[in-house]
């Protein structure tokens, strides 16, 4: 997959370090003075490493070519992605253990905030010749108890035909294919965009050079992402994937979870739709 339209590693991987340094949100709040923690973080951590150089015999050879490695993730500004690719699902997986509601999934690196307000029935901004099949996604947003949600947003974005974003890609309108979408007073809505093709990891990077050098695939299935937000309830950060869709069982990314396929139904139109409804625990 590559064009002239083609994002390179290097620039989508800028842009997702700058994103990530912007997006406030996710800046500091991680940030801990407790010593006891770092310690035992840090210690588990460096333990698990020399671990693994000690099982696996690594050499010298290996230990520089890791480094070499790991500073051109850095310069090529491709941690955020390494990172949510191949270490989010984790994270979430623990911070999931104390949810309920809609089951969440990775944010990823490809989230940008401020994106165009809508209100529902919402088309999300695309090009002219916007290539995809249509589709009409519909559903409620209701609390744990099935009452209606009143002043739900739902914060979307996605890849195109060719499996890229806006604002990671060359090319692509600014804005494309991303809104912010608010329910009605029952939270229902109604996003009109088309389907995204899978997504691939940049093959011309580190972190594709990675996935190559191991043999692995660099595919994610294609997805929806989605922040649903309302007052007074959590945040869920989750994604939606397409049944029979390529990939879905064997996600680079490790964030598929089977509630979150849709199976939309061709329309007869050329166009397909789909129901999908949100539940919203208490903050
Ligand atoms: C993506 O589109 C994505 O959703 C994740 C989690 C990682 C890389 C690219
Ligand atoms: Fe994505």
């Amino acid at each position: 997959q590559t064009g002239p339209t083609s994002p390179t590693a290097a620039d989508s991987g800028a842009s997702a370090s700058a994103s990530f340094r912007s997006t406030e949100q996710y800046s500091s709040a991680g940030l801990t003075t407790d010593t006891a923690r770092v310690d035992a973080l840090a210690r588990a951590l460096l333990g698990a490493v020399h671990q693994v150089i000690s099982d696996h015999e690594v050499t010298y050879p290996e230990f520089q070519a890791a480094k070499k490695w790991l500073m051109d993730v850095g310069e090529g500004g491709e941690w955020p992605l390494f990172l949510d690719v191949f270490v989010e699902h984790a994270v979430e997986e623990v911070a999931a253990r104390k949810q309920t509601g809609t089951v969440g999934t990775i944010l990823g690196p490809y989230y940008l905030p401020g994106q165009v307000q809508l209100t529902t029935p919402a088309t999300l901004p695309a090009r002219p010749d916007e290539a995809g099949t249509p589709l009409a996604f519909r559903g409620q947003v209701t609390d744990t108890t099935g009452a209606p949600v009143p002043g739900a947003v739902l914060d979307i974005w996605q890849a195109d035909e060719q499996g890229y974003y806006s604002g990671f890609a060359p090319d692509i309108p600014a804005g494309n294919l991303r809104g912010v979408v608010t329910a009605d007073v029952e939270g229902r809505f109604e996003i009109r965009t088309i389907q995204p093709a899978p997504y691939q990891v940049p093959t011309d990077g580190p972190t594709g050079a990675l996935i190559s050098a191991a043999g692995w695939h660099p595919w994610r299935p294609a997805h929806l992402h989605l922040l649903v937000s309302a007052p007074g309830r959590r945040t869920v950060t989750t994604q939606l994937y397409f049944a029979g869709g390529e990939y879905l069982d064997s996600d680079v990314a490790e964030a598929v979870k089977p509630e979150l396929v849709l199976d939309p139904t061709d329309v007869g139109d050329g166009s397909r739709e789909v129901t999908y409804d949100f539940v919203l625990e208490d903050a």
